[in-house]
């Protein structure tokens, strides 16, 4: 194996025996195939659209699966692989019959072993390590582009599930694959390839945000409880706001508690999700304290996406996956019928007694941003609002990470500072009060919602008439997965400079590839609050 995908990857240069999140070296050398094997049908679907012919929308949206059931903690179990790569390659095939041109060796032609020991052998052959490619600055982008590709599988999969999609989404997944594998492209052809990439994401997460609020409301300021309600308890975690939706249907009435885990917290500001008077409040904190929050939790746990830890055994029973969600042992639960977690919910305890540990806000959303532009405009026109910060992006392991928090501490009482993604669990409960009723702390939703944050940067900087990069405004990064890497993607394409990035920066990133975004972008590594925070003060 050898993946180096995410932020905590061992010694800051990549996974070789057993992946720092869990992932052993077949599951590892099972999804490394699945990518070369979705690499393949890439190169059938761009042929097949080169030479006019239509490729299916079911077979991009079971694209984006696949790739996304790659990313970091989504899927863990090797039994779930090998239906996926057999699917590509039928799919593949399918697409490459109706053919004239001859598809190349390789990706396009392999043919998966008859079982999983042959498919773990297989995979070990076609790594990261083994696309084709000599000069390292190129493989670097190369790598780069399969990552802000997996971001966008994920961002494509959720608005897909909730019915919107564009196949020019699908196209680009296809052949940003297939690019990988070729040889013809020079260094500036590969930063304009990445870029793009970035692009494509930022109208991934467009039809994602139409997605969400078209189905659930636009998110409305919300106070959300951080204790519990008397009686029996379910824990959704992850990112799919249509698994949430689904159970609380079920759930309604049966006198069961829904509370929300990580990244579902601003679930809570939809009014479509929110007028469920069982849906109650928010539990726990960022993905990397499951083993202390889940043993504790009294009910039944639901993971739709991302992050799932290792289940501790005292909880391996109370723990369900659902859509691409796996892990050996843990029971999976299929097309949006919860009935197994709401019985083991029911068998559980619950909660013996209400508890009050206070309360959190969230839902400030593009819309609920902008319906007070107005007054956050005339407070910085008036000096009450100095700076904006956004910090925003993933959580995880590293004590590092203590950066973010003290950086919201310190932020002086005339900045804002505007969150999302589950690094805000390093602050999201801090008391920062408000600015002339505009509260200092404002929560604009999941990783999956940066389009929010992007929307309303856009927006005051048509209100001051100068770019975003002329805004008092300073983007401090936390990243951790691939949707990071898109959404990083997305900034650089939009030409944001002065982003500040940590905890680490990606291991992928060659110090040549580096040193263009530093002269390009002026991106730069987070070093110490007060640092920061002087240099963008001054
Ligand atoms: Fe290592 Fe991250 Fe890859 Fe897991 S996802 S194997 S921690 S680099
Ligand atoms: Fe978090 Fe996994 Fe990235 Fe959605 S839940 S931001 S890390």
């Amino acid at each position: 194996m050898f993946c180096y995908q995410c932020e905590q990857t061992a010694k800051g240069t990549g996974c070789d025996k057993l992946g720092v999140c869990g992932k052993t070296p077949e599951v590892s050398d099972l999804q490394d195939l699945l990518v070369y094997a979705l690499t393949g049908l890439g190169q059938a679907a761009t042929t097949a659209a080169a030479e006019g012919k239509d490729v299916p929308l079911t077979t991009g949206r079971f694209f984006a699966k696949a790739l996304f059931s790659t990313l970091t903690n989504v899927n863990f179990d090797a039994a779930d692989f090998g239906p996926l790569i057999e699917k590509t390659v039928a799919e593949r095939d399918a697409l490459a019959a109706t053919l004239t041109a001859k598809l190349p060796e390789g990706p396009a032609t392999f043919v998966p072993a008859a079982d999983l020991d042959g498919l773990i052998k297989q995979g070990a052959q076609h790594g990261l390590k083994d696309i084709p490619e000599t000069d390292p600055d190129i493989r670097s982008l190369k790598h780069t582009l399969i990552f802000g590709l997996k971001g966008i599988a994920a961002y494509a999969d959720h608005a897909a599930i909730l019915g919107q999609e564009d196949p020019a989404v699908y196209a680009f997944l296809y052949k940003g694959l297939a690019d990988t594998f070729t040889t013809d492209k020079n260094l500036g052809d590969w930063v304009g390839l990445v870029l793009k990439c970035g692009e494509v994401n930022l109208r991934t997460m467009e039809l994602l945000d139409a997605a969400n609020t078209g189905a659930y409301g636009n998110p409305v300021p919300t106070v959300v409880p951080l204790g519990a309600r008397a009686g029996k308890a379910i824990l959704v975690s992850g990112h799919d706001l249509k698994d949430l939706k689904d159970l609380l249907e079920q759930t309604a009435g049966k006198g069961i508690n829904i509370y929300t885990h990580g990244e579902m917290l601003p679930a809570h500001g939809y009014p479509e999700l929110k007028k469920y008077p069982h849906f109650y409040g928010h539990y726990g904190t960022a993905w990397q304290n499951q083993h202390k929050e889940f043993a504790a939790f009294p009910g039944a746990i639901l993971m739709t996406t991302n992050c799932i830890q290792k289940p501790a055994a005292s909880y391996l029973g109370n723990i369900f996956t659902t859509g691409l969600v796996g892990w050996p042992g843990a029971t999976h639960v299929k097309n949006g019928d919860f009935g197994p977690v709401i019985e083991k919910a029911l068998a559980m305890p619950g909660f013996p007694e209400d508890t009050d540990k206070g309360t959190v806000m969230t839902g400030f959303g593009h819309n609920a941003v902008m319906g007070v532009a107005g007054a956050v405009i005339d407070a910085v026109k008036a000096g009450k609002i100095r700076h904006f910060f956004l910090v925003a992006g993933c959580d995880g392991a590293k004590p590092g990470r203590n950066y973010y928090t003290e950086f919201v501490e310190k932020a002086p009482a005339d900045t804002i500072v505007l969150t999302l993604a589950c690094g805000k669990f390093r602050f999201f409960d801090k008391k920062l009060g408000d600015i002339g009723g505009i509260p200092r702390l404002l929560d604009m939703g999941q990783c999956n919602d940066a389009y929010s944050a992007i929307q309303v940067a856009v927006a005051l900087a048509k209100a001051f008439d100068c770019g975003v990069n002329e805004l008092p405004l300073s983007m401090i990064l936390s990243w951790y997965e691939q949707k990071a890497v898109a959404i990083l993607l997305t900034l650089l394409h939009l030409g944001i400079k002065n982003m500040r990035l940590g905890p680490t920066l990606p291991a992928f990133l060659t110090p040549n590839v580096l040193n263009f975004l530093v002269e390009n972008y002026d991106i730069k590594p987070i070093s110490t609050p007060d640092e920061d925070l002087k240099a963008i003060l001054g």
